[in-house]
């Protein structure tokens, strides 16, 4: 089966779905957050005494609990980075719009709300610091005790880049480019349910993303040990990457259920909140970008200076400035870059993963220089790709990264068939000549997602290596059912259906005699600090695990078979008779069911045969990546991650009196290797388009110079809806990974591809009013702007 429906979407759409508001119960209290109505401002005093007195209010919790109760969080960078003092709450300064101040716990959450505008706060407004660029000035220092802004930086080299600078035919200057802040909007928000048990022990249910890494933020800050903690998760209404902030309200929850007799506390975020203090993805400007090249258009160089923006506290960085470094050249045979990278803080919401985290804006960047440059020597979108794409795989990049496999111009000349390029390039100039604004662009994009093999590496030789891993438990059920646990934590990826369907294969039976249980939970042992689910890792890490838990558990299942069968194992084979699962001897036609098995090993144990003795038909495995297996680390060196590629191209036409844009034709071909499962996979790449094309156009996180967010509803933050979107001409070509025991490569990210697309197209419709499109985000207003060169308003 490589599609047909996904076996999670009937529970799900029948309302019978369990996520973390659907845990109910008279015993919860609720949380309601007071949050800073400043940017940046100093909390002189906290009133709560109306608040405390109204019937219901519990608690009012203030930055003075959190401050005697914690400590702040380990922080991911290393120094300056490292000494940021971040707790769950301002404790004594608000360092961005929205971040929470007070916590106020009552009996339901209409209480909460009343009472907590009832909460008095004396604020001292100090300066706000909204750009990055400007905050590497330190003009006003947001964090004393780091003592800069600048949190994380380093000059990333690789290859000889003034040696290609001094041989070039052509050098190309760039100016400022800019990628916009933007973000997901899940479903459902951030939510969470905690309770602090009065025998120490601290109970999350949540809908958190990246659950293993989470544990490691939020045992240490209580001063527990991680083995007091039990987190779980179930379902999750939509992620796209930025859940993985939630862990600071899920302590603001454990200290309220400690300070208020033990009771679960459950605290569900707003929509407006979610836009204002969830996480946004990085925004980041580029710069003093020089490119060299020969006459051709062959890249042969480009450096450049890189500022992220990492908001009000760096938390989950410094990934964000080190993972783009996976697809240093994109898809392109460039061997010569310098990129000087810093991370900047600044008044605003602090940013997080958001699909295609990092690599999404790299590659944006390289996609608006190659078509710069590529306009500036006369060379088609087209053609200047053509000459620079990597050539052959397994393809080593400068840092070591392997790409695995792919074809780009193959991908190239689908996306071309499928949006009609000839017919474009026909009446693209037909409909100028009549004074059209039209234009086509063209978007290679990268998600090597499935990645961290060796991330440490990546920007460090001599790191010792890391890798992703996850881990499956599979066991025999005694109804002969197979029960596959694993620590994936969807949330719309339908990794039910997958993992059922892969296992389901492997055992030779139909899936109906698989139970998927996904989740994570620290009490069911199935789990790594690298469980969850982000970067594109399921095909990869999730389904390695349960193929290698399924592998196990044959081996278990065929020894029993030995024994109940009194036959030699060589000729045994997995499947099916009568609609029961069996092991079957070939040669003899005996068979005995799985459930016969199960039996044998869990109930008729008192007489177990030696030799079954150590069987318990229920077995843990962990996906180790690849490069852990000598001959692929002699081979290929140190870093074998998949690289899945999409090709977009689209046609847009802008109206020169609204300066509407409008999507006339878009095409998007994906490479993720062999699928696995048809419509999910066509579900996913529609889903990041919609994502990428309601960046492009339409969603953008607009602070004032106040560090005011001027785009904290959705009316204001416009996300897109399926009216907004174009037909999709989507195509599939497959470039089976060697490096996966299925040949799939991680591919849920998308990479951005509209966002460099609809940008190269916007240029070429503008390019003849000498406009260069330097942003990631184009509104009418904007293109308005452009062309008549007034300020967005
Ligand atoms: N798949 C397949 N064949 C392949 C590759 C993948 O059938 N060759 C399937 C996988 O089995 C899985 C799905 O496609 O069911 C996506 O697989 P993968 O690329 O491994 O990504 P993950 O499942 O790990 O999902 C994470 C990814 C990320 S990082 C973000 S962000 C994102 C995305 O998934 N968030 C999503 N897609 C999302 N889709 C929904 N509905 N909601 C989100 O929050």
């Amino acid at each position: 089966m490589t599609g047909g429906k996904r076996r999670e979407d009937s529970r799900l759409v029948r309302g019978h779905g369990h996520f973390v508001d659907d845990d109910q119960s008279d015993r919860h209290l609720h949380v309601r957050l007071v949050r800073s109505p400043y940017a940046h401002a100093r909390v002189l005093g906290i009133d709560t005494a109306e608040a405390s007195a109204v019937e219901g209010v519990v608690r009012v919790l203030t930055g003075a609990d959190v401050l005697r109760m914690t400590q702040p969080f380990p922080q991911m960078a290393p120094e300056p980075g490292a000494l940021i003092q971040d707790y769950c709450m301002a404790v004594d300064v608000a360092r961005f719009q929205g971040e929470p101040v007070a916590a106020v716990v009552a009996v339901t959450p209409e209480i909460a709300e009343d009472a907590a505008e009832l909460v008095r706060v004396d604020y001292e407004p100090l300066d706000a610091v909204i750009d990055a660029v400007e905050s590497l000035k330190d003009l006003t220092v947001l964090h004393a005790a780091a003592g800069t802004n600048r949190v994380y930086g380093d000059v990333f080299e690789w290859g000889e880049v003034d040696a290609a600078f001094a041989a070039a035919d052509v050098k190309v200057s760039i100016d400022r480019l800019h990628f916009h802040r933007f973000s997901s909007t899940p479903l459902e928000p951030f939510a969470t349910l905690v309770t602090w048990n009065a025998d120490g022990g601290l109970d999350i249910f949540c809908n958190i993303s990246q659950p293993g890494v989470a544990m490691k933020f939020i045992a240490p800050p209580l001063g527990i040990s991680a083995e007091d903690v039990r987190l779980r998760t179930a379902d999750i209404g939509g992620g796209f990457g930025i859940k993985q902030n939630l862990y600071p309200y899920i302590l603001i929850c454990a200290l309220a259920s400690k300070l208020c007799g033990h009771r679960p506390v459950k605290w569900i975020e707003q929509r407006r909140e979610h836009l204002q203090g969830s996480a946004h993805g990085n925004e980041r400007t580029f710069l003093d970008t020089e490119v060299a090249l020969t006459r051709d258009g062959e890249i042969l160089a480009i450096r450049s200076r890189h500022v992220d923006d990492c908001g009000a506290y760096p938390r989950y960085e410094p990934l964000g400035c080190v993972i783009w470094a996976q697809v240093v050249p994109g898809p392109y045979r460039l061997r010569n870059i310098r990129i000087d990278m810093q991370q900047a803080v600044t008044n605003k919401c602090p940013v997080g993963p958001n699909r295609g985290f990092s690599r999404m804006q790299h590659i944006w960047f390289l996609e608006r220089v190659i078509d710069l440059c590529g306009h500036k020597l006369g060379i088609a979108a087209d053609v200047i790709r053509q000459r620079n794409y990597v050539p052959s795989f397994p393809w080593t990049t400068p840092n070591g990264c392997v790409y695995d496999s792919g074809d780009y111009p193959q991908m190239m000349q689908m996306a071309k068939d499928l949006v009609d390029w000839s017919h474009w390039q026909a009446e693209i100039p037909r409909r100028r000549r009549a004074g059209r604004l039209i234009g086509i662009g063209i978007g290679t994009t990268l998600d090597s997602g499935t990645n961290n093999f060796g991330q440490s590496r990546i920007v460090n030789p001599k790191s010792p290596l890391t890798g992703n891993s996850e881990v499956a438990n599979a066991r025999l059920g005694v109804d002969g059912r197979v029960v596959v646990a694993v620590g994936s934590v969807p949330q719309g990826q339908g990794h039910e259906t997958v993992a059922a369907q892969v296992a389901a294969e492997q055992l030779q039976v139909s899936s109906h005699f698989v139970i998927i249980q996904p989740g994570f939970d620290t009490q069911r042992n199935t789990h790594t600090s690298h469980s969850g689910t982000y970067a594109s890792q399921f095909a990869v890490t999730s389904l390695g695990a349960i193929h290698g838990a399924i592998g196990q558990l044959m081996g278990e299942m065929r020894r029993v078979a030995v024994q109940l069968l009194g036959l030699p194992g060589d000729e045994l084979s997995f499947g099916e008779r009568d609609g029961v699962a069996v092991i079957s001897h070939l040669a003899s036609d005996r068979f005995v069911s799985f459930a016969a098995i199960a039996m044998r090993v869990n109930t008729q144990t008192a007489d177990l045969p030696k030799e079954i003795e150590n069987i318990t038909l229920n077995v843990r495995h962990v996906y180790r990546p690849p490069f852990e297996v000598p001959d692929l680390q002699r081979k290929y060196g140190n870093l074998t991650l998949t690289y899945a590629a999409q090709c977009h191209i689209a046609v847009v036409e802008i109206d020169p009196d609204t300066c509407n844009i409008s999507i006339l034709a878009y095409a998007a071909v994906d490479d993720c290797g062999k699928v696995i499962n048809h419509s999910i996979v066509t579900g996913q790449v529609h889903g990041a388009a919609a994502h990428g094309i309601g960046a492009a156009l339409m969603e953008s996180f607009r602070y004032d110079e106040f560090g005011n967010l001027m785009t904290s509803t959705f009316s204001d933050y416009c996300p897109i809806t399926v009216m907004n979107m174009p037909r999709l001409a989507y195509g599939n070509l497959e470039s089976p990974s060697p490096f996966t025991f299925n040949g799939a490569k991680g591919m849920g990210e998308g990479g951005g591809g509209p966002l460099h697309t609809l940008s190269a197209a916007l240029q070429d419709a503008l390019a003849e009013r000498g406009v260069v499109i330097a942003e990631s985000h184009v509104s009418p207003s904007d293109v308005h702007a452009l062309l008549h060169g007034l300020q967005d308003g």
